[in-house]
């Protein structure tokens, strides 16, 4: 059957939170930092963005995520003298890119490192002083499903609990609670969506959702090689919005900070006749995610609607969302 794997893997998603809630890892070495860089490479990279955001939100830290390029070839513009940890991201730790940044970051004799994965024999893993291995993460598909969703959790989980915030409470309560249910929705709302094909399909969000926002419209685009997009949702009205027309399809994912005017740009994508979805985090129409959780701590749930588009668009066109075209699970150059 053609998406076995990949739909077994977003299916999978809830159990292996629950797993990540129940045995809240530590990452002590944020402790004495002045700066933390995430880095990674696609899907990787995303995480990175939104790691970055909510890093900075709980610990006053100044986080950045950098895409793993930058770090090796351009490492003059991104590392600076001040105690520093350096968190390398990679599923499968192998991907050339982190694997030199992690290098030349060392070769340079700065900071600390400690690398996210689901391969504790990984380059990645074996370079770094410690690596943090979530083993449930592993994945046969090539796209990467629950491997972003978990990777995500399993470091804010870390966080909260090194910080002893009471958010780790709410966040396992609330996850505990909503997580299936969000799964089902996200499926019908896809199953519905993928019926028309949309020329191109467009992801918007802000702050900690924009990584999650560009991970949507790759996962879309890997599998089912459609045109995707994703733009911090104010920025879409300078210019992006220029090609929309009744055959686009805009998926807003609300966040609480900037709702009134995401509502706006909502609107303004209605009147010039696009379809436009909001994804939004109260229980107040069909389309939401969660109740109890803030901006910060619901990202996760935002990915299963843009997984089950991604795998049903690519049903649709005869594609196997398990084998995207072009593509190969680990990129090596
Ligand atoms: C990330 C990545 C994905 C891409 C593909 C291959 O690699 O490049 O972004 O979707 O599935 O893997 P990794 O560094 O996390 O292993």
């Amino acid at each position: 059957m053609n998406g076995r794997y990949t739909l077994q893997e977003i299916e999978e998603q809830p159990k292996v939170w629950k797993d990540l809630l129940e045995e809240p890892l530590f990452i002590e070495e944020i402790k004495d930092k002045e700066e933390i860089i995430y880095f990674g490479s696609g899907t990787s990279y995303y995480l990175a963005l939104s790691l970055a955001c909510f890093t900075q939100y709980y610990t006053g830290i100044t986080s950045r995520a950098i895409p793993s390029q930058e770090l090796v070839f351009f490492p003059e513009t991104i590392v600076t003298k001040k105690p520093t940890l350096y968190v390398g991201i990679s599923r499968s730790g192998e991907t050339s890119e982190v694997v030199m940044a992690m290098e030349k970051v060392k070769s340079l004799g700065k900071g600390n490192f400690l690398s996210i994965t689901t391969d504790g024999k990984s380059q990645l893993a074996l370079k770094s002083e410690r690596a943090i291995v979530i083993l449930s993460a592993r994945e046969n598909s090539v796209v990467m499903t629950k491997s972003f969703t978990s990777m995500l959790l399993g470091v804010q989980v870390g966080i909260l609990n090194t910080i002893r915030s009471l958010d780790l409470d709410l966040l396992r309560k609330e996850l505990l609670d909503s997580s299936q249910k969000v799964l089902s929705i996200a499926k019908a709302w896809a199953e519905e969506i993928s019926k028309k094909d949309h020329k191109e399909i467009i992801f918007l969000g802000s702050g900690p959702i924009y990584g999650v926002a560009c991970e949507s419209a790759l996962k879309v685009r890997e599998m089912s090689s459609s045109l995707t997009s994703a733009y911090h949702t104010l920025e879409f009205r300078h210019g992006p919005k220029a090609s929309l027309d009744r055959d686009s399809l805009v998926v807003i994912l609300l966040s609480d900070s900037a709702i009134e005017e995401e509502l706006k740009v909502a609107k303004e994508i209605e009147n010039i006749g696009a379809q436009c979805n909001i994804i939004r985090g109260k229980i107040d129409n069909n389309i939401s995610i969660n109740s109890g959780l803030n901006e910060y701590l619901r990202l996760i749930l935002y990915m299963p609607f843009a997984q089950y588009l991604g795998y049903y668009k690519a049903i649709k066109k005869g594609l196997d969302p398990d084998e995207p075209l072009n593509l190969t699970q680990v990129v090596k150059i």
